[in-house]
């Protein structure tokens, strides 16, 4: 069992993974209340996915037949490049380079497969943040950091700029059971500085507030009573990690995939106006901006135009 595990975390340090957890696949009694608040306060917004799955959501072992253990992984998509024109709207860095969840699920595959030549054929899924699988729960279980008040995991040598998914497999392994300590202490940076005061309390985001839920997941306009308060950001928002003082810890990710395309950093304020469908497609060629697909781009960046 410990060559298992062992194998396992030095395998996912090779794929240039920042860390590796394991917990043991099992009911998040912790999270069920707050997950059941969180929905009936409608802090979701119209992320109806989120309501979907709620069982399988704290319980792994619904999701995969036999799980016994929950693997966590960071992967590091911090950088210093920013967008030259400092008038042109803002793109959060997590999507400057190439999709995050096919850079990650390649990798995950590639673990799988190491432990199914390695150790045996193992029943297991990979799960990048589109499945009804609490990242932070897990990986805050495994001991990678803890939920800041911001309420991204945070760790104390890297800081919080880094993404999470889970390898979920029908094999025992070791655990890891020290939960790291809260260092958030006294500081209350993310909460002053949150412009649309999404972060309702301390460790309480409310999603339907938060600049990354208006510009990428609310399909619908956005609501009027933001204007004036997006910072001109136009997709996604980093400011409550920004300020945050472990991010002073931050390492450069050296992932090439995640290189932002040159066009992305030097398009300027009128260039963004004025965008085509063309340009769209050639500068988020495999981006998760894509999500938002040039019609919901285009409204954020008329949005804070008339704003
Ligand atoms: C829905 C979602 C969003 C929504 C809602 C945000 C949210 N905080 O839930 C929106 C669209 C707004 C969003 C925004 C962002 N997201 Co997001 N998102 C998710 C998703 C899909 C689910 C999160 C979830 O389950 N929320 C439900 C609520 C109940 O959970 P929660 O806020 O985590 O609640 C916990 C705490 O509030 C805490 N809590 C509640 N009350 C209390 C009280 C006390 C006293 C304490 C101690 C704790 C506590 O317990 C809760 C349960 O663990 C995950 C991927 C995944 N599958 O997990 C990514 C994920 C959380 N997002 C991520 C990222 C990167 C972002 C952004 C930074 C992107 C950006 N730059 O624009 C922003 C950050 C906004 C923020 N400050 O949270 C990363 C975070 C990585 C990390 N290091 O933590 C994830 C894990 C994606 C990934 N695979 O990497 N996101
Ligand atoms: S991402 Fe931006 S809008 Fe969302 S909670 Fe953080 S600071 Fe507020
Ligand atoms: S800014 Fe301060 S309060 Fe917010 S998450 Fe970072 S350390 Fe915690």
């Amino acid at each position: 069992m410990k060559n298992h595990t062992r194998l396992i975390k030095d395998e996912a340090k090779r794929l240039g993974f920042l860390f590796c957890g394991i917990s043991r696949a099992g009911f998040l009694a912790e999270e069920a209340p707050r997950l059941e608040a969180w929905l009936k306060n409608g802090m979701h917004g119209e992320m109806q996915y989120m309501e979907n799955h709620f069982d399988k959501r704290l319980d792994p072992r619904l999701l995969v037949d036999g799980a016994k253990s929950v693997i966590s992984v960071g992967l590091n998509y911090y950088t210093d490049k920013t967008q030259t024109d400092p008038l042109s709207p803002k793109i959060s860095k997590y999507a400057y380079g190439t999709d995050y969840h096919t850079v990650i699920k390649e990798k995950i595959k590639e673990l799988l497969a190491v432990i199914n030549e390695k150790i045996g054929e193992v029943n297991g899924r990979a799960f990048v943040d589109s499945a009804p699988v609490m990242d932070k729960a897990w990986a805050k279980k495994a001991g990678l950091g803890w939920l800041g008040k911001n309420s991204n995991l945070i760790n104390k040598n890297v800081g919080s700029f880094f993404f999470l998914a889970e390898l979920i497999i029908d094999l025992e392994l070791e655990y890891d059971v020290a939960p790291a300590a809260d260092h958030c202490g006294t500081c209350t940076r993310c909460i002053d500085a949150c412009p649309t005061d999404a972060i309702a309390a301390p460790y309480l985001v409310d999603g339907s507030k938060c600049i990354s839920y208006l510009t990428i997941e609310l399909k619908n306009a956005i609501p009027d009573n933001f204007k004036g308060k997006m910072d001109n950001w136009m997709f996604g928002c980093d400011i409550c990690q920004d300020v945050c003082p472990w991010n002073k810890f931050s390492l450069f990710h050296g992932e090439p995939t995640f290189e932002p395309k040159q066009e992305l950093l030097h398009m300027n304020k009128k260039e963004w106006e004025d965008i085509t469908e063309e340009v769209f497609q050639k500068v988020f060629k495999n981006s998760a901006v894509k999500r938002t697909k040039f019609k919901g781009l285009k409204r954020n960046i008329d949005f804070l135009h008339s704003g």
